[in-house]
């Protein structure tokens, strides 16, 4: 099939699904009006010559796997729960640790020159790529292409990546037909898109070369000053702790907006329980999750998680393990920190359970906290409240009060969920890089 005909008959893919291509098809330039409209504007720009660009897009083939991922109704059903379970397994932790030893140097360099934190930019890496172990298997070129002319809904956005990408290959000396990414075209260690690439990649390692695919050191320092960019308020937090219920007056307020909406001082009038390291004129946004977000678990009764106000020793004695057992299998530090929403690993009993703790790994099993929370916030005075008998429909939704950084990580991507797996994730790397980093420190002292 002609990319003629294909373009055409992308233009029914909604109503019939019938298939775009079913094999990948050369481009040919001069029939492509979007290409060549983007075609013009380089060599107007004195970027690229007529020829080159029909020698770029001859290399170019339309490919329906793109097609069908980017209309994949998937796509639109990410919630909470599918992001938490996505992003919050032991391994994308545990690699996080590895990743942060790894680059310690330069990450750390990072946070000083940028004032972002290392976790973030940790997590972040960890979400796009997982530390570099998947940037993507399309070839860019085709991705952009083929969206360009085959996804009408989003064609003129892409039309003006695909501009971007032939800029960016020109300027970093990249194989324009070799650069691999995701469906969409994002690229490296830290998934850029082009236009991002071009705009806020910088050469951390010092080579001359901005590569955020081969060097995870100019990663680091893009994605540092990425944030920067994009509103990142250096020592200022990302959200406040979740709370189960809120004041009505508060909850009257509470959306599923990324921006800041109102100051720190009206929603502690309206009875908000900030913490009061947050000045007044502070702007935080009351974001709520619903029940449908918030993550169920499979019942496992080797696992229990930490909800506010758990300390290890209580949970093991509630559960008639050891505590010395529990905390040396999950590698606690000597002060037993653990963290709202932790998964901790139980032990052998000691002892028959008895039936109050079943009763507990049964609701943990069944309600779950929406965060990951240090185990610094005190507890919420509202939290407290849950044992008060509560009609169901109160207790189906978390809030956060969020900060203008949370703002910030959601320019990188404009979802809330995403923006809260990064910091969930963040805040889970750097405990157990804290207690790597303890553990390492006890054993050099024996
Ligand atoms: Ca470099």
């Amino acid at each position: 099939m002609s990319l003629k005909k294909c373009v055409i008959a992308a233009l029914c893919i909604g109503a019939m699904n019938i298939n775009l291509v079913n094999n990948a098809d050369a481009v040919e330039l001069k029939e492509q009006p979007k290409l060549q409209a983007i075609a013009d504007e380089l060599i107007a720009e004195n970027r690229y010559t007529q020829k080159e660009l029909e020698a770029v897009f001859s290399k170019a083939t339309v490919q329906q796997v793109v097609l069908d991922a980017m209309t994949s109704p998937a796509e639109y059903k990410f919630t909470w729960g599918k992001y938490r379970k996505l992003f919050l397994k032991e391994d994308r932790i545990q690699q996080g640790v590895e990743f942060w030893n790894e680059y310690q140097q330069d990450i750390e360099r990072a946070e000083k020159e940028y004032g972002v934190p290392a976790s973030v930019i940790v997590a972040i890496v960890g979400v796009e790529s997982k530390y570099g172990r998947f940037k993507g298997k399309h070839k860019v070129l085709d991705s952009l292409v083929t969206l360009t002319v085959g996804f009408p809904r989003r064609s003129k956005f892409f039309a003006s990546e695909l501009k971007q990408f032939l800029i960016l290959t020109k300027e970093n000396d990249l194989a324009f037909d070799e650069v691999l990414g995701s469906y969409a075209g994002a690229v490296g260690y830290p998934q850029f898109i082009s236009s991002s690439y071009r705009s806020y990649a910088v050469d951390f390692s010092g080579d001359g070369k901005m590569d955020l695919i081969n060097q995870p050191v100019d990663a680091i320092g893009s994605i540092a000053n990425y944030f920067i960019k994009n509103g990142w308020k250096p020592g200022e937090p990302v959200t406040s702790q979740a709370y189960e219920t809120v004041d009505a007056n508060i909850a009257k307020l509470a959306n599923r907006k990324r921006k800041t909406q109102f100051t720190a001082a009206s929603l502690r009038d309206k009875g908000a329980p900030l913490p009061e390291s947050i000045s007044g004129d502070e702007r935080l946004n009351v974001l709520m999750l619903d029940a449908s977000e918030i993550v169920t678990e499979p019942k496992n009764s080797d696992i229990y998680i930490v909800r506010a106000g758990d300390t290890a020793c209580q949970i093991a004695e509630t559960l008639g393990v050891s505590c010395k057992a529990l905390s040396s299998l999950n590698s606690l530090n000597q002060q037993g920190d653990i963290f709202r929403g932790q998964r901790l690993k139980l032990p052998a009993r000691s002892k028959k359970l008895p039936a109050k703790a079943k009763q507990q790994i049964t609701s943990n099993d069944r309600a779950q906290t929406t965060s990951i929370e240090g185990s610094k916030w005190e507890v919420a005075k509202n939290s407290a409240k849950q044992a008060d008998p509560e009609p169901a429909s109160t207790v189906q939704e978390r809030f956060f009060f969020t900060h203008g950084n949370f703002y910030a990580i959601t320019q990188y991507n404009h979802s809330v969920l995403y923006a809260m797996a990064v910091h969930d994730l963040s805040k889970a790397i750097n405990l157990a890089k804290s207690n790597a980093d303890q553990a390492l420190n006890r054993d050099s002292a024996e």
